[in-house]
C-alpha cells in the first residue's frame, strides 16, 4: 500500500480523506504509465537538477536537487484558505466563495476544469522528443523542469475532478490519460495542443506565447467563486511563471546570437545567415506569426454565450477582476469587438457579457506586445535596422469572428488565392522547418557548451555556473 502522505506531497490533508486517498492511488499508476510512454524520451534513467513544489510558503515550494523525472514528487498544493473570501463577480458577486460545486454548474464547470486540465500532458506529449535536440544541458534541464511542471498541474485538475466531481470525475480523470495530442481518433481538445512541437525554436516560441495562454486562462480561474479552484489555480500560476521566462529568453537568445554572427560577418541576406549555422530574423518572424496566431484562437470565439454563462455564474472571471472597478456584473457594459463587413475589418460594440475571450486575449495581446519589444531591444543593440512585428489580430485564424476569411498580417481581407500567394512568407514553409531542424540534428551536452545558433543565458540555474551538470545521465 503506497503511503500517500508520503509520496504525494500535498496541502490538503490528503492522509485524512481516505475516499479521495484510494481514488488517487488508483490513479497514480495510470499516471505514470503515461508518463513512461508520454513524458521525455529515453529521460527515466536521467538524474536532472530540478526544482520542486515541496509546500506553498514563499521559501518552501523551490528546492532544488538532483531527482529521476518517474521520482518527481508530484503533489497537490493549493493556496491557503482565506475564510472571508467572496465570490466576486456575477449573481452570486457578495456571497462568500463555495467550498463545494453548486449542482447546477456541476458540469459546466467540470467541462472548464477538464479543457484546462486537457492542455497540460498535451504539452508534455507535443515536447517529447525535443531532449535528442537540445542545445545544451541547461536547456535539457529547463525543458525537463517545464514537463514535470506541466505534469503537477495535470495533478492539480486531477485532484479537483476526483474530490468534487465523483464518478463523472474519476471518468474524466482517466480521459485525460487516455488523449493524445495529434492524434486522428482521440486528441486533446483545444487546437493549438494538437500541432507539433518539431524544434526548439517552436518549444520557445510555445512557452512564451501558449504557455501564456495558460496564465492568462489560470488568472481567469483564480477569480473563480469556486474557492479550491481559485486557490489551486493560484499555486499554478507560480510554476508558470518560469516556463515564460524559459520561452521569452530562448528567443531572445536566438536572437542575440544571430545579431552576433550578422555583425561580426557583415551578412544580411537570410541565406548568407542560414549559412554560418543561425537562425535568420525572418523565419524568427515567421514563427512568431504562426504561434502567435494559433495561441490566439485558444480564447474562443470573440463574442461566447459560453464565457458569458462562465462569467454570470461566478466561475470563471476576468484578469484581475477584484482590481477593476465596475460592477463585476456586467450589466450595462459594452466592449468592442471586430469582424468582417463587406469585406473589411470594422469594429462595433457588444454587450461585455458576451465578449469575454475577447478581453481576455486583448488583455494577453498586451503583455505579448512588451515581450516583444523586449526582444527587439536586443535587436536594436547591434544595430541591425530590423522590425519584429505582430501580425494583425485576425491573420490566420480559425476560431472566432475572423475564421474562414484571409487576412494578411497587416489586416488587409485577401481572397483565398492571393492569401496562399504569399502563406510563406508570413508562416514557416517546410523548407523553413527543415532549416531549422538541421540545425538541431543532435543533443549538445557538453558541460557549458552551447550550440551555435544560440546564445549562453546571462545566468545558471538557482546560481549555479552554466557549465554546472544539470543532467546526469547515467
Ligand atoms: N480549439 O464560445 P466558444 C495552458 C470550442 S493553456 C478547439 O468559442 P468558450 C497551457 C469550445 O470548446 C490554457 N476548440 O469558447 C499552455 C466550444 O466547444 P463546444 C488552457 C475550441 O467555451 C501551455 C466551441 O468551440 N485553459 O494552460 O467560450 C502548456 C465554442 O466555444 C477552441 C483554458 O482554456 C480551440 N482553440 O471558450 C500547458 C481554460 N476554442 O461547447 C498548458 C478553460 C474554443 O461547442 N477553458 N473551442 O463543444 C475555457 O475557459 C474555454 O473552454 C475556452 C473556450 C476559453 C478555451
Amino acid at each position: 500500500m503506497i503511503d500517500y502522505t508520503e509520496k504525494i506531497p500535498n496541502n490538503i490533508d490528503l492522509g485524512r480523506d481516505r475516499v479521495l486517498q484510494r481514488a488517487l492511488e488508483h490513479w497514480q499508476p495510470a499516471y505514470l504509465n503515461w508518463w513512461y510512454d508520454m513524458g521525455p524520451n529515453e529521460s527515466h534513467n536521467y538524474e536532472v537538477y530540478l526544482r520542486t513544489a515541496v509546500s506553498v510558503e514563499p521559501d518552501g515550494w523551490a528546492q532544488f536537487g538532483y531527482v529521476r523525472m518517474p521520482e518527481y514528487r508530484w503533489g497537490i498544493f493549493l493556496q491557503p484558505r482565506d475564510e472571508k473570501r467572496q465570490v466576486n463577480f456575477g449573481t452570486h458577486k457578495g456571497d462568500p466563495a463555495w467550498q463545494d460545486v453548486h449542482g447546477e454548474y456541476r458540469s459546466t464547470l467540470r467541462r472548464v476544469i477538464v479543457t484546462q486540465g486537457d492542455t497540460e500532458p498535451a504539452s508534455v506529449e507535443q515536447q517529447k522528443m525535443l531532449g535528442a535536440s537540445c542545445p545544451s544541458m541547461y536547456d535539457l534541464r529547463n525543458i525537463f523542469q517545464v514537463n514535470v511542471e506541466e505534469g503537477r498541474h495535470l495533478w492539480a485538475m486531477v485532484y479537483l475532478l476526483h474530490r468534487y466531481f465523483g464518478r463523472d470525475g474519476r471518468e474524466e480523470a482517466e480521459a485525460l490519460l487516455a488523449r493524445r495530442s495529434g492524434d486522428t481518433d482521440n486528441p486533446r481538445i483545444l487546437g493549438a495542443f494538437n500541432e507539433p512541437t518539431p524544434d526548439w525554436l517552436s518549444f520557445y516560441m510555445f512557452t512564451f506565447f501558449t504557455d501564456r495562454d495558460g496564465k492568462f486562462q489560470l488568472c481567469a480561474l483564480a477569480e473563480s467563486g469556486f474557492d479550491p479552484l481559485a486557490r489551486t489555480c493560484r499555486f499554478m500560476l507560480t510554476e508558470e511563471a518560469h516556463h515564460m521566462f524559459v520561452g521569452e529568453t530562448g528567443i531572445s537568445r536566438i536572437i542575440q546570437r544571430t545579431c552576433e554572427v550578422m555583425k561580426e560577418n557583415k551578412v544580411e541576406d537570410p541565406s548568407d545567415v542560414r549559412s554560418l549555422g543561425v537562425i535568420d530574423l525572418q523565419t524568427i518572424q515567421k514563427y512568431l506569426n504562426f504561434h502567435y496566431s494559433v495561441t490566439l484562437d485558444l480564447y474562443g470565439s470573440d463574442v461566447s454565450s459560453n464565457a458569458a454563462n462562465y462569467y454570470t455564474s461566478g466561475l470563471k472571471g476576468r484578469f484581475e477582476e477584484t482590481k477593476i472597478d465596475d460592477d463585476h456584473q456586467l450589466i450595462e457594459a459594452q466592449y468592442p469587438v471586430s469582424e468582417v463587413v463587406g469585406g473589411k475589418i470594422v469594429t462595433k460594440n457588444v454587450p461585455a457579457l458576451t465578449a469575454l475571450n475577447e478581453r481576455l486575449r486583448d488583455d494577453y495581446i498586451r503583455e505579448i506586445e512588451s515581450g516583444l519589444s523586449r526582444w527587439q531591444r536586443v535587436i536594436d543593440k547591434s544595430g541591425i535596422p530590423f522590425r519584429l512585428t505582430l501580425p494583425h489580430k485576425g491573420f490566420h485564424r480559425a476560431i472566432g469572428n475572423f475564421a474562414g476569411y484571409f487576412i494578411s498580417p497587416e489586416g488587409e481581407v485577401l481572397s483565398q488565392e492571393a492569401w496562399k500567394q504569399h502563406e510563406f512568407e508570413w508562416m514557416p514553409s517546410p523548407r523553413d522547418h527543415e532549416f531549422v531542424q538541421s540545425l538541431m540534428s543532435g543533443r549538445v551536452v557538453e558541460l557549458g557548451k552551447f550550440a551555435n545558433w544560440i546564445a549562453p543565458p546571462t545566468r545558471g540555474i538557482n546560481n549555479q555556473p552554466l557549465n554546472f551538470e544539470y543532467v546526469r545521465f547515467n
